[in-house]
């Protein structure tokens, strides 16, 4: 080997063997640098019979130094050690040392530099970098360090705590009850060195929409939102790498109401602002308590230009974000309308407060937002810009699609982009205020365009009462420090590792499938917006289905929850089963509600049973609610009060209103009715009204079986009979003794059955005159069916996963997200920022084998996510093609009233309905061609005449390869 060759050899080897190289490249939570099973040169932080010292320079930030005591008492919890903190670097101790700190605040950190003992060149100069390193004899009597260096304040803190969290800490210890995992001895694997920084600047929550939930929980337990309080909120801020926050403002004024909260921000290095519309440092409540005639700028200007001079004050020396521009108090509109020379003033104005305020530096260098938010986004695209350093703040619709993301040339403005994201809501046309409800995937999906649009200067999302969102909040601050970590294929993975976090290894991956899957219930519709009619009791037994999807969850979470250590439980309740159970009963709740109206207009004699489902369904909520307030004895007290069942318009009701229920009063005699699958109607009802009961025909590939129901109007039991009038028709049964109700089960023996339309009837004989009749029919077509997703029941679904990507480049392609949307995943329309498309035949397409039976003027319903058009100077749109016809342009956007935009974060969907013209029976081919970015596509229905009404449609068609 040659002499260079041989170097390059060893030296690749010395890094293989003797060091352990972390890179964070690719996204995973920290722990790997942890020694379970400790070698000979690992660090011992806590050893079987030594533990190391902290060292920490007295001089460093007052915010790292109290990090810092918390790490000490995190490791005691986790090893029951208490190590000694040394804040002299002077008479060291001899043995392990932990060194931290920021650069040129540690002396010991420089010196280990300048002795080519630490590479501080991975940090150095960096935003929030840390740098965690093992030093082998870093000084003369000292064998071995960790060292955690940070490249400034919030570096050295997030590299604490990222010790803490190695070390078996969760971040949601405190505000979970997560209990810390006991280890007697900590070793750091030897050779560790690991540096990070994040790659949006600032990353955060807002506190929003806080009474009463998050409020009375504040009130019971530190008086007020006070820095009691808030330390809590920081410091769970501080163990998610996250630096920002918007404060509760509802009934509050964060600087205000305690003078310390702004004063601990800054030492704990959590910078502050003021919500979107609440500019220049001062809460909207401030203006109640301390301003001066009303708030419009246009008369009152002189009152409210000194009301916000005090703001810049107040928070010179306080790192802080200037929320700039205006709007009416208490989020309204400003009352002055669409006054964009007003508007202008305004930000002229702020700009001068700030320049006279911050006197030693350029007012360029202050950190300052304009929030594009609802109306105001309008001023902009009207043409009203702000300085080049102002950060440009991005919004979603409140429900969680963003509106709009830099064009190239933003993307070159000095201030940025950045976007506000909603995981909770007070508004139009529903508020969600109560429960997670917004699936990882759809966050992973919206932010990931923001990142790839480049607003990637401030994240911040609004969290409600903080709980019960600490999954999301996990995950988007996460994302946050690192985007490039995360891909639509290891969600999943995410959420296996946060439950492995939570409540170790044993059962993570089945509690993250009953994370992932409440929340993709919630997401099919928010329980506040969920109506008895949301999921069909009649088609495609839709309602069944998702009763059996939770009724499963919730079995599998019980056998979890009985197998978790006791110390486990609260945690577990709080993350896992609550707003899973929860979840459930608001559901169930209402399809107890479907079903008893139904049965009460039928007049059955168990429409009492289903009202006392209501009942029931209703007070295991309260249940639920209860136990958990009285989780580690009222610890969490009020936290889950928020009235969610009972809406009839945007706001919630007062408290939780137990919904009207039909009660019978049913006679002591027998009294037959029958109902037939996929109808509300019934018999005898139905024959007074000249009505036929019939049941939708039956195809070779469709549904095989449907039901009929007797049952009891009164309340002595009778017999029944039932004969079908052909060969080709089964019945499960053909007679019984019903007390209350019964189900026949239909289907058919196409052996038996005619090439075409047979028709036949059902005759059920009991109680009453004659008897019921109901109609059948089934259709055996005389083409084949020998390939693709095969027309029956008068529709053909197609999960929008199901096709074949073909096309795709490096420019646009269609991207499947997993866990994405109401049924299956999403094919995504992913783009480079500046698209440009060329000839749509061209573009990547998805491709769908379809067989149809029958020729026609068909529907094809598109279901896309709600996403938006957020790329200026394109639209959302797709195009369709059958075989080999040009493809035919679909606008998802053609209507885009405010009337469609509520209902479609509503439902969580738009569908779009284009015609197609099928011209022959047999194969086909359906192509959707990708034309405009941040199109989400989630499953096609193909009407072809028999297509029932269903909140998700059908389940995917049968398909013959
Ligand atoms: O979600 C939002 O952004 C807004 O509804 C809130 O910011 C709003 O300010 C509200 O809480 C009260 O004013």
């Amino acid at each position: 080997m040659k002499p260079c060759l041989l170097l390059h050899f060893v030296l690749l080897h010395c890094l293989l063997l003797c060091c352990v190289l972390f890179s964070l490249s690719t996204y995973a939570l920290p722990g790997n640098y942890l020694a379970l099973t400790p070698g000979k040169a690992d660090f011992a932080l806590v050893g079987k019979n030594s533990q190391a010292t902290i060292v920490v320079a007295e001089q460093d930030h007052k915010g790292l130094l109290r990090a810092v005591n918390s790490l000490q008492q995190d490791i005691a919890k986790v090893s029951g050690k208490q190590l000694n903190i040394s804040h002299s670097a002077k008479n060291e101790p001899t043995g392990q040392v932990l060194i931290i700190g920021t650069l040129g605040n540690n002396p010991l950190l420089d010196q280990l530099a300048a002795a080519g003992k630490l590479d501080t060149s991975t940090i150095a100069g960096k935003w929030e970098a840390y740098l965690i390193q093992v030093v082998e004899q870093p000084m003369p009597g000292i064998a071995q360090a960790l060292v955690i260096a940070g490249s400034d304040k919030r570096g050295a803190i997030y590299g604490v705590f990222d010790l803490a969290e190695t070390l078996g800490v969760s971040p949601w210890h405190w505000w979970a009850d997560v209990p810390v995992i006991k280890r007697d001895q900590l070793y750091i694997k030897a050779g560790t060195t690991i540096s990070d920084a994040p790659k949006v600047k600032y990353r955060g929550i807002f506190l929003n929409d806080e009474h009463p939930a998050l409020t009375n929980w504040v009130h019971e337990k530190f008086g007020d939102y006070n820095s009691q309080f808030y330390i809590h909120v920081f410091e769970l801020l501080q163990r998610l790498k996250a630096n920002f926050l918007w404060p509760a403002m509802w009934n509050n004024a964060f600087a205000d109401d305690d003078p310390q909260n702004a004063i601990l921000a800054d030492e704990m290095g959590i910078v502050m602002s003021n919500s979107h519309h609440e500019p220049m440092m001062r809460a909207d409540k401030e203006w109640n308590r301390y301003g001066e005639g009303p708030w419009e700028y246009s008369t009152n200007r002189d009152n409210i230009y000194k009301f916000w001079q005090h703001g810049a004050q107040r928070h010179k020396n306080l790192e802080s974000i200037f929320t700039l521009g205006m709007r009416g108090q208490e989020d309204e509109p400003m009352s002055e309308g669409d006054n964009i020379e007003l508007l202008q003033q305004i930000v002229a104005d702020q700009r001068t407060i700030l320049r006279e305020t911050f006197t030693d530096r350029p007012v360029e260098t202050v950190p300052q937002v304009w929030a594009l938010y609802k109306e105001v986004q309008g001023f902009y695209e009207r043409g009203m810009r702000v300085p080049d350093d102002v950060t440009l703040l991005w919004a979603d619709d409140n429900f969680g699609n963003i509106r709009r993301l830099p064009t190239a040339s933003e993307r070159n403005r000095a201030g940025g982009a950045g976007v506000y994201y909603h995981f909770d809501y007070v508004g139009h046309p529903r508020s969600y205020r109560w429960i997670n409800t917004v699936p990882l995937a759809k966050i992973w999906e919206q932010m990931n365009l923001a990142w790839q649009f480049q607003a990637d200067r401030i994240w911040i999302v609004n969290v409600g009462d903080l709980k019960p969102m600490e999954f999301p909040i996990d995950f988007f601050l996460r994302m946050a420090w690192n985007p490039d970590a995360f891909n639509a294929n290891n969600l999943q993975q995410f959420a296996t590792d946060w439950a492995t976090q939570q409540f170790g290894t044993a059962h993570a991956a089945t509690i993250a499938e009953l994370i992932q899957g409440y929340t993709r219930h919630n997401g099919r519709r928010k329980p506040e917006a969920v109506e008895p009619g949301t999921y069909s009791i009649f088609h495609y037994s839709e309602a069944q289905r998702i009763s059996d999807e939770l009724a499963q969850l919730v079995a599998t979470s019980d056998q979890v929850q009985q197998q978790l250590a006791p110390a486990m439980q609260d945690a577990y309740i709080q993350l896992v089963a609550h707003p899973l159970k929860a979840s459930q009963a608001v559901f169930e709740l209402n399809r107890a509600v479907a079903i008893n109206q139904l049965h009460g207009a039928q007049g059955r004699v168990s429409t009492n049973y289903w009202a006392q489902q209501v009942r029931f369904w209703f007070n295991r909520d309260a249940e639920l609610t209860a136990q958990y307030h009285s989780l580690g004895n009222g610890r969490w007290n009020h936290m889950m009060s928020q009235p969610h069942i009972g809406f009839t318009y945007w706001r919630n009701p007062p408290a939780n209103l137990m919904p009207v229920v039909s009660v019978a009063e049913p006679m002591a005699v027998a009294d037959m009715g029958v109902a037939a699958e996929g109808s509300p109607l019934s018999w005898p009802i139905s024959e007074y009204q000249g009505q036929q009961l019939a049941m939708e025909p039956f195809y070779p590939h469709g549904q095989q079986q449907r039901m009929i129901e007797v049952f009891n109007k009164g309340t002595v039991p009778f017999e029944f009979s039932a004969k079908a009038s052909a060969d080709w028709v089964t019945l499960s049964h053909s007679s019984g003794k019903i007390g209350v109700e019964q189900q026949i089960a239909v289907s058919v023996d196409w052996s038996k059955a005619q090439t075409g339309l047979n028709n036949a009837e059902v005759h059920i004989q009991g109680t009453g005159w004659g008897g019921a009749k109901i109609q059948l029919a089934a259709v055996k077509p005389a083409t084949t069916a020998t390939q693709g997703f095969v027309e029956a029941d008068g529709y053909i679904a197609i999960e929008a996963a199901s096709g074949k990507t073909v096309a795709n480049n490096k420019q646009a392609w269609w991207q499947e997200i997993p866990g994405h949307g109401r049924t299956h995943s999403s094919m995504s329309a992913m783009t480079v920022p500046d698209y440009q498309a060329g000839p749509v035949k061209q573009a990547p397409y998805l491709e769908y084998p379809l067989f149809f039976h029958s020729t026609g003027s068909f529907t094809l319903h598109s279901i896309v996510a709600p996403t938006l058009d957020l790329v200026p100077g394109r639209g959302l749109r797709f195009a369709v093609a059958l075989n080999n016809n040009p493809p035919q342009l679909v606008d998802t956007l053609a209507d885009n009233s405010q009337q469609v935009w509520e209902k479609s974060v509503l439902d969580g969907v738009r569908i779009i309905s284009s015609p197609l013209q099928v011209t022959k029976p047999g194969a086909h081919t359906l192509r959707i061609y990708l034309v405009d970015p941040a199109l989400v596509l989630q499953k096609l229905l193909i009407d072809t005449g028999g297509l029932q009404p269903s909140y998700l449609g059908p389940q995917e068609s049968k398909r013959l390869r």
